[in-house]
């Protein structure tokens, strides 16, 4: 695929912005960012920075080891100074997001939960008034597989809409994540949610492992168009 810019702008930006000598560094998901890893590959020749960087999944872990950055992680670095993620969704005015389109979301929030400032990379198309309102495959629920059908029918029950079982693009079978798990997608009914309360009532089931909800999280969104252009979300 040829350069995203409105991806780009961002996911430099951040690095710019928020990555300073001696930090201990949250890398997330997805393919934003892999711009800011990009950058900060950069950054770290030109300055010469010292920055220690924490994965949020294999490839993530990947990326650091590709672009020859230290790696580490949350046992020798268990308090980290800024995380960097993407998102697939985020909601102007709390900013809370959907992540987990690419599969990650557990260890991201993991990541994100010890970390100083969490930074949202993201092209303009994802900001939205509402939840859902362009991200139409729902909201990633993280499962022990055993559990996958009772849970379905659970969150089926109370909320409505579908739960369904990611299935693995290039295996026969369900999707597993980093983890080891199944992953669901609950596609929500067109209606608002108090986001919280869903990701209460979710985390209490046994057998759920994370939600894709990201509430109260987010200390920045930086949100880039096509023209390069970055802007902060409020
Ligand atoms: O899965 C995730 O949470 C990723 O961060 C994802 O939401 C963002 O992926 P993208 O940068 O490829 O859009």
């Amino acid at each position: 695929a040829g350069v995203d810019i409105s991806k780009m702008c961002a996911a430099h930006q951040a690095v710019d912005k928020h990555v300073k000598d001696g930090m201990i560094l949250g890398i997330g998901s997805g393919s934003t960012i892999v711009y800011s890893v990009q950058r900060l590959a950069q950054r770290m020749k030109d300055e010469n920075l010292s920055v220690v960087c924490v994965p949020t999944s294999y490839q993530a872990r990947q990326l650091i080891i590709d672009y020859k950055l230290t790696l580490g992680n949350l046992d020798t670095n268990p308090k980290i100074d800024c995380t960097i993620d993407g998102a697939d969704e985020i909601e102007t005015g709390t900013l809370t997001c959907i992540k987990g389109g690419g599969g990650c979301l557990t260890q991201e929030k993991i990541v994100a939960s010890c970390s100083e400032k969490l930074i949202i990379v993201a092209d303009g198309a994802k900001a939205v008034n509402h939840l859902g309102q362009k991200w139409k495959k729902g909201i990633p629920i993280e499962v022990i597989p055993m559990s996958c059908k009772p849970i379905q029918q659970k969150i089926e029950g109370k909320y409505g809409g579908e739960a369904i079982l990611r299935m693995s693009a290039d295996k026969a079978g369900p999707l597993v994540t980093d983890n080891g798990n199944f992953l669901l997608d609950w596609v929500f009914p067109e209606t608002k949610y108090c986001w919280s309360s869903v990701h209460n009532y979710l985390k209490l089931i046994p057998g759920v492992v994370e939600t894709g909800l990201f509430i109260d999280m987010t200390d920045e969104c930086l949100v880039g168009d096509l023209q390069g252009n970055v802007r902060l979300l409020k």
